[in-house]
């Protein structure tokens, strides 16, 4: 059986690293997750330390020790394919092709977009936080992401594509934002929120982002 090792950041604050952690959650798979503690106040030295997990010196990282070869992959999206290929049998993608070509469009446009929400209501997984004043950039990002939850939902619910797939990991860390600034939701969008917080790998990340908290590293 492959051994996985999963390379996460400072769970309060680390977005993509959640992207990594769902889907390696959703497999079902075993693994082993090491945690690396984000630290803004010296980018030269993370980068260095980061380095010794992938050349990209981001997390999240997956490793994969299969049959006597290493394979490391990085970037949330990669992680999210490799993972999706190797366990067909979690369905991480939707199983009928339309569906899963849409689910595609949803992942990837999260993953490319959205640059002042990730600027403007940064993660802060366990906290609430004051709304800030909002760019008109940022306004019709989130605009965006409401339409799209909106017509995904009402076309398939419980989740964006009928059952949990990539496009919700994708989204959750945007889920996890829009709770802790307060946006506002119809009433389906705050139903759809709240699915997601109440997934068992979620109410994981918030435990442990919890205790960074508590412990002053977040
Ligand atoms: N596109 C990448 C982004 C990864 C990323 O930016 N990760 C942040 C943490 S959330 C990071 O490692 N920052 C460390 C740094 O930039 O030094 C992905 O999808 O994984």
């Amino acid at each position: 059986m492959a051994k996985y090792t999963l390379i996460v950041g400072t769970k309060d604050l680390s977005s993509w690293s959640l992207r990594g952690y769902l889907a390696m959650r959703t497999t079902g798979a075993p693994f082993e997750e090491v945690f690396y503690r984000l630290d803004r106040t010296h980018p030269p030295r993370q980068a260095e330390e980061l380095k010794q997990y992938s050349p990209a010196a981001k997390v999240p990282v997956l490793k994969i020790e299969d049959g006597g070869r290493t394979l490391t992959v990085w970037d949330s999206l990669a992680i999210c394919e490799t993972l999706a290929e190797r366990h067909p049998e979690a369905h991480l993608w939707p199983q009928d092709p339309f569906l899963r070509a849409q689910a595609r469009s949803y992942a990837a446009e999260m993953h490319s977009s959205f640059p002042d929400v990730r600027d403007q209501l940064a993660m802060d997984f366990a906290r609430t936080q004051t709304m800030p004043t909002l760019r008109p950039a940022t306004a019709a990002q989130i605009a965006r992401i409401r339409e799209a939850w909106s017509t995904a939902l009402a076309a398939h619910g419980p989740f964006l594509f009928g059952a949990f797939s990539i496009a919700d990991i994708m989204y959750a860390p945007v889920v996890s934002r829009f709770l802790t600034y307060g946006v506002d939701l119809t009433p389906m969008l705050a139903d759809y929120c709240a699915r997601i917080m109440a997934l068992p790998a979620m109410k994981d990340w918030r435990k442990a982002a919890e205790a960074e908290i508590a412990a002053g590293i977040a």
